[in-house]
């Protein structure tokens, strides 16, 4: 499996985050990626790539202009002005009749974002480019005829929005790699499936006018579980779009046999889409371990999902997004990556 990777990602490191009103140590963290990387070398995955820099226009295809502009600044703009050194985190969001804009250097993330989960760093803004960049780099990896490749992205993005951050996330890496795949050569169709814990709020959103975009989520129900104000069922899309985003939202407890069950379904709707390339947002906090999630999936489970994946005989680019049970996450990642290859249709 290709796999492309780069330690840009420990210049983000966040101090805390919020959950519950409690400031706790963040659960993404560096670590994560050192325990993906050991289980690849461990497993003997093969080829490790570094990313290409693809500069900011696949980005700014997905992130509004001031969206970027703010994000790249936040943080020297934040410290300046007398802002904690330690991270951005806004004091003040912009929610319902409250959306007028702010540029203040204090007041601005509360108008970028929407939770207490996803603070700035110093180097966050350069990580999030470099992960953007690895993502990009499976995807032109996909159009020069691989069929498989695996982006270790960290920030992880599938949360953040056209102008939103949130969850962790910042830049959507998944959406601009799906772009990415949509413009070039030809217009193509790209259909991601999203197999993260949470709703992919940040993918719904930046695709939900879409026709050429499908969108499948798989996830906890939202009225029990992050990020509860999006990922229900009836959100199937706008506009020409409709009917081309498909939320599957999940009870808590769920096994592998319920999930390999619910896949089906998934898969059946993509492949009825019949794409050309497949962007697979792939968490793992949907394992029975994992500290914030609620699902009871195995270790066992991940290489079938691979398998069942790589079975639609899909060009397929996976991008690493959440997973939070750090001692088994090596062994999931490379359980999953392990399915895709020996489920490759020959
Ligand atoms: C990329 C990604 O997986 N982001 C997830 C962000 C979730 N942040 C909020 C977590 C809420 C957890 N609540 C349940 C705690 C159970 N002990
Ligand atoms: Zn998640």
């Amino acid at each position: 499996m290709l796999t492309v990777y780069t330690s840009v990602h420990t210049l983000h490191t966040a101090p805390h985050e919020f959950l519950d009103g409690r400031l706790i140590p963040p659960y993404e963290s560096p670590a994560r990626v050192d325990m993906i990387l050991a289980a690849i070398e461990r497993v003997g995955l093969g080829t490790m790539l570094p990313p290409r820099t693809f500069g900011i226009a696949p980005v700014r295809a997905v992130h509004a202009p001031d969206y970027l502009d703010y994000f790249e600044h936040a943080y020297a703009r934040w410290v300046a002005a007398g802002g904690d050194p330690s991270a951005v985190l806004p004091s003040t969001l912009a929610v319902r009749w409250m959306q007028r804009q702010s540029t203040h250097p204090l007041v601005a993330p509360g108008y970028y974002s929407y939770d207490l989960s996803a603070p700035i760093v110093a180097g966050t803004y350069q990580a999030a480019r470099a992960a953007a960049d690895t993502a990009l780099t499976g995807a032109a990896l996909l159009l020069e005829g691989h069929q498989q490749a695996y982006a270790l992205c960290r920030p992880p993005g599938h949360h953040a929005g056209t102008d939103l951050y949130g969850g962790y996330c910042y830049l959507n890496n998944a959406a601009i790699a799906a772009q990415f795949l949509c413009q070039a050569p030809a217009p193509r169709r790209v259909a991601i499936l999203d197999i993260d814990f949470h709703h992919g709020n940040g993918t719904q959103q930046i695709f939900y006018a879409r026709p050429d975009v499908l969108v499948v989520s798989i996830h906890a129900d939202p009225a029990r579980e992050y990020p509860f104000f999006a990922g229900y069922a009836d959100e199937q899309g706008a506009g020409a779009g409709t009917g081309f985003n498909l939320n599957i939202p999940l009870e808590a407890g769920v096994d592998d046999v319920r999930y390999l069950n619910v896949l089906e379904q998934a898969l059946t709707a993509v492949k009825a889409f019949a794409p050309h390339y497949l962007v697979v947002s792939a968490g793992f906090d949907t394992f029975g371990g994992d500290p914030i999630g609620d699902f009871a999936l195995t270790s066992a489970i991940y290489p079938q999902i691979g398998r069942r994946i790589a079975a639609l005989g899909l060009p397929t680019l996976v991008v690493q997004e959440g997973g939070y049970a750090i001692d088994a996450l090596g062994e999931n990642v490379a359980g999953l990556l392990v399915g895709l290859i020996n489920g490759i249709v020959v």
